[in-house]
């Protein structure tokens, strides 16, 4: 199959070419903006090969989608392509809009007009909102999304099945819950506590640090966008998640022990307006009707992705020195939402 992967130069992107071009016969083009969160060096390695092909574009640029979809002959799209970061939607809201909303529907109108046979949209269950104590989102949860960042996947979820309803694209919708693993950009908590700690400064935890996320290995949520790619049904929903739930205070304390470096690196920073408390994914539909089931466990995900951190020193602190590191700067120095007064 001729897939086009949009956004493939971003973490779970980068994550799922590798996957189809190491098992399967796919042909694969990468249509990635490269912006600060795209990193050629997440593909370093697929330069040469024989069934890839990247292209530096938006996937908002109407022409440019029409004309690449025309010519690679694309019978499949997988769209990763998105601002991904919460706080970032907390300064800046209207990229998120401009990219996650209308650069969603301008790929579904070039599939349209195209007669693409399958479109995968990767969302989030952040559009579910928040859940309490109790329960765990299924495809039938209400959308609720409490950020910017949820609201403009949820917008683009909702396209998605206006597409599919109207125009009869044959379109699925994944929402998956929070990932870790390989080439994940460090301003996300996981690998931010890793670097952090390496580097001997301050861990930021947001609020009371009781905040819940449902953790997923990014290898188990590729093998279940496969699985949908190659099986999933159109205009259908699948919720993703790993059975991972924890508090963002025993992730923290998980990857100092791992690290072997002291709790005394926790800081207790200003909490993120509108803070998800927490969420959990039901994937049952997801595992009855796919056979998709996740592989890792969240302690042995962990302890593998830190080991990934460090034999990858090179590949994180070129980011940490970077532009990166301003916005780090306005974000948590002084004077910023989350550093000291
Ligand atoms: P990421 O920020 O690491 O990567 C996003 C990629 O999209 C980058 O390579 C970036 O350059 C590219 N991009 C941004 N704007 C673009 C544009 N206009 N045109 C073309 N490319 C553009 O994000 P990620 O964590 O890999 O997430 C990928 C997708 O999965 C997103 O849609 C996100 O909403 C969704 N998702 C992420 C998680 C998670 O835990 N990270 C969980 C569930 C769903
Ligand atoms: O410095 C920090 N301190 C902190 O306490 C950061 C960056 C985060 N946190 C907390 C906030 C969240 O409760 O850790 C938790 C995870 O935060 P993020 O890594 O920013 O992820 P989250 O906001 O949960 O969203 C992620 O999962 C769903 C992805 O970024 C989204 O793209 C995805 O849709």
């Amino acid at each position: 199959m001729n897939v086009l992967v949009a956004g493939g130069a971003g973490f779970i992107g980068a994550n799922f070419v590798r996957r189809l071009l190491a098992a399967a016969q796919d042909r694969v083009v990468n249509l990635d903006l490269l912006t600060y969160a795209g990193n050629l060096e997440n593909l370093a390695g697929l330069e040469d090969h024989p069934r890839y092909r990247f292209v530096r574009g938006d996937i908002g640029d109407a022409a440019l989608v029409r004309e690449l979809c025309a010519a690679e002959r694309v019978e499949a799209v997988v769209n990763f392509a998105a601002e991904s970061h919460v706080d970032r939607s907390v300064d800046a809201p209207r990229l998120f809009l401009e990219t996650n909303v209308l650069g969603t529907q301008n790929l579904l109108a070039a599939a349209r007009e195209l007669g693409i046979a399958r479109f995968v949209q990767v969302s989030t269950d952040e559009v579910y909102g928040s859940l309490g104590r109790e329960g765990r989102f299924t495809e039938q949860s209400p959308l609720a999304p409490n950020s910017p960042y949820a609201a403009s996947k949820a917008a683009a979820d909702l396209v998605c099945r206006a597409y599919h309803h109207t125009f009869g694209l044959p379109v699925i919708v994944t929402r998956c819950s929070n990932n870790y693993g390989p080439y994940q950009f460090p301003e996300k908590l996981i690998p931010l506590m890793i670097t952090n700690a390496l580097a001997g400064e301050p861990l930021p935890v947001y609020g009371d640090g009781l905040n819940v996320r449902d953790w997923i290995h990014v290898e188990d949520h590729c093998a279940a966008l496969e699985a949908v790619l190659r099986r999933g049904q159109p205009g259908e929903v699948y919720n993703i998640g790993g059975d991972g739930e924890l508090t963002n205070l025993e992730i923290v304390r998980l990857l100092l022990k791992l690290l072997d470096r002291p709790e005394s690196l926790i800081r207790f920073v200003p909490d993120r307006p509108g803070h998800d408390r927490r969420y959990a994914i039901d994937s049952a539909k997801i595992r009855r009707e796919l056979g998709w089931a996740p592989g890792w466990r969240p302690a042995e995900g962990i302890a593998a992705t830190v080991r990934w951190y460090l034999e990858h020193r090179p590949w994180w602190e070129k980011i940490r020195s970077g532009a990166y590191r301003d916005y780090y700067e306005r974000l948590y120095g002084h004077g910023g939402r989350h550093g000291a007064a």
